[in-house]
């Protein structure tokens, strides 16, 4: 199976400029091809995961990825799929941010070899273009009722748009023109949002480029929901690629929870997983979805594909600790990544008496209360239950010296810090 029947296998593919042209050029030749991130934060989230694998399926099979960052577009803001302008951010602000997510697109790619990707920064071309060689040389190729077309341009004209978002699909579209004459770069890749940036680009290479050049377009689906909520949301969230935003375990328990509907497309989307391995996964979500298998390999093969088997293992142990209760085994790092989302109550001094501590805590509502707990066996410290309506906290009942983990009633956690 060849790489574009790979992706159709996968769902991946959603709109392309010139099907066959595509299938003929890649059946003939190795091509550069593109994919643009803005440095509208200092990380990436997974919604942006699909296109960036997607590129990095292409440089399995031999192609070479050029990897964009817009340090000259983040500046601006694109406005497919927002429904208001957009805030400017500072130039430091985006600088900082362009740092940070080249960082993370750097741990995707293989950078050495003769198909070895290219980081590119659309601020090294844009960035120092004057405003008369832009008006005359790109703008003139554009014709405006061309751009009010555009659905994302179009859906902005009643509730408003400014003449610098309006203007920003012609800078991607300057882009991909560079790309394809200094790079020869011959396909952008993206989002099903960004179809209209790239034929804008297609429009532009048409228009600036020698008779008989020719690039492609091709748009990936927007990932969806079988229940139909907003992919990648969580309570608190994005789901970030930043560990120090997402920490592993709460990024291997998002996909962890993946409902038995959707895991299967997520392991076609997500995973390198070969057709023969999600056939058997998907086989087991119909015979037996109660072990969920798919999910667990689906939240293995992402966590070490975006954090690594350290950080894996760490958040299965993690896992398992909270599932069991037994969470003695649990270092400080882990207590902290585990029980993020947990009350927590600071107290200065490690001795202490039990029932103070817990009435304190606001962890049972009164001291009658507290006993009562403590004495029913309904309260763990550190996993281990303690039936003594007397017991005092003693320096060790501190994991590390900095943490408690105490438990009333099956579920309910308190982490006491000091
Ligand atoms: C800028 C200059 C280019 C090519 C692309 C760009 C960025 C593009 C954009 N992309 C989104 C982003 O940055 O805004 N105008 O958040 C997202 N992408 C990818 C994918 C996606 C899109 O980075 O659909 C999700 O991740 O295309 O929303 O020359």
């Amino acid at each position: 199976m060849d790489l574009l029947q790979d992706l159709a296998w996968r769902g991946i593919i959603y709109q392309q400029s010139d099907e066959e042209g595509l299938k003929e050029l890649l059946s003939n030749q190795k091509i550069s091809l593109y994919c643009g991130a803005d440095p509208t934060a200092d990380s990436l989230h997974i919604g942006h995961l699909v296109p960036f694998l997607t590129l990095r399926r292409f440089q399995q099979h031999g192609h070479r990825p050029i990897v964009l960052v817009g340090g000259a577009t983040g500046l601006i803001g694109d406005p497919s799929g927002k429904s208001e302008e957009r805030n400017l951010q500072t130039l430091e602000k985006v600088q900082e941010n362009v740092a940070g997510i080249q960082k993370q697109l750097a741990a995707i790619f293989e950078f050495d070899g003769e198909n070895g990707a290219e980081m590119v920064n659309n601020y090294d071309w844009a960035g120092s273009m004057d405003i008369v060689t832009f008006l005359r040389d790109i703008g003139k190729h554009i014709g405006v009722n061309y751009m009010l077309a555009k659905d994302t341009i179009a859906s902005r004209l009643e509730t408003g748009i400014s003449f610098t978002e309006f203007t920003y699909t012609i800078l991607q579209a300057m882009d991909f023109n560079h790309l394809y004459e200094h790079h020869g770069c011959k396909l952008q890749i993206g989002g099903s949002d960004q179809w209209g940036n790239i034929t804008s680009g297609l429009e532009l290479i048409r228009k600036m480029q020698p008779e008989g050049a020719k690039a492609f377009g091709l748009t990936i689906p927007l990932v969806t929901k079988a229940d139909g909520t907003k992919f990648g949301k969580t309570e608190g969230g994005a789901v970030w690629l930043n560990p120090e935003k997402t920490t592993p375990y709460e990024f291997y328990q998002f996909w962890i929870n993946t409902a038995d509907a959707d895991v299967v497309k997520y392991l076609k989307f997500f995973t390198f997983l070969s057709h023969e391995e999600i056939d058997q996964l998907a086989m087991s979500v119909q015979e037996e979805p109660h072990l969920r298998k798919a999910q667990k390999v689906l939240a293995e093969e992402m966590t070490r594909l975006i954090h690594g088997e350290g950080s894996l293992e760490q958040a299965i142990k993690i896992s398992q600790a909270l599932f069991s209760g037994d969470v003695k085994s649990l270092t400080a790092a882990e207590i902290e990544q585990g029980f993020k989302d947990v009350p927590s109550f600071d107290v200065k001094d490690a001795e202490g008496n039990l029932v103070d501590l817990l009435v304190a805590a606001k962890i049972s509502p009164s001291k009658r209360q507290a006993r009562e707990d403590i004495a029913n066996g309904a309260v763990t410290i550190n996993g281990e239950k303690i039936t003594d309506t007397t017991y005092s906290l003693q320096e060790s009942d501190r994991i590390e010296g900095q943490f408690t983990i105490i438990r009333r009633g099956k579920k309910k956690y308190t982490l006491i810090k000091y």
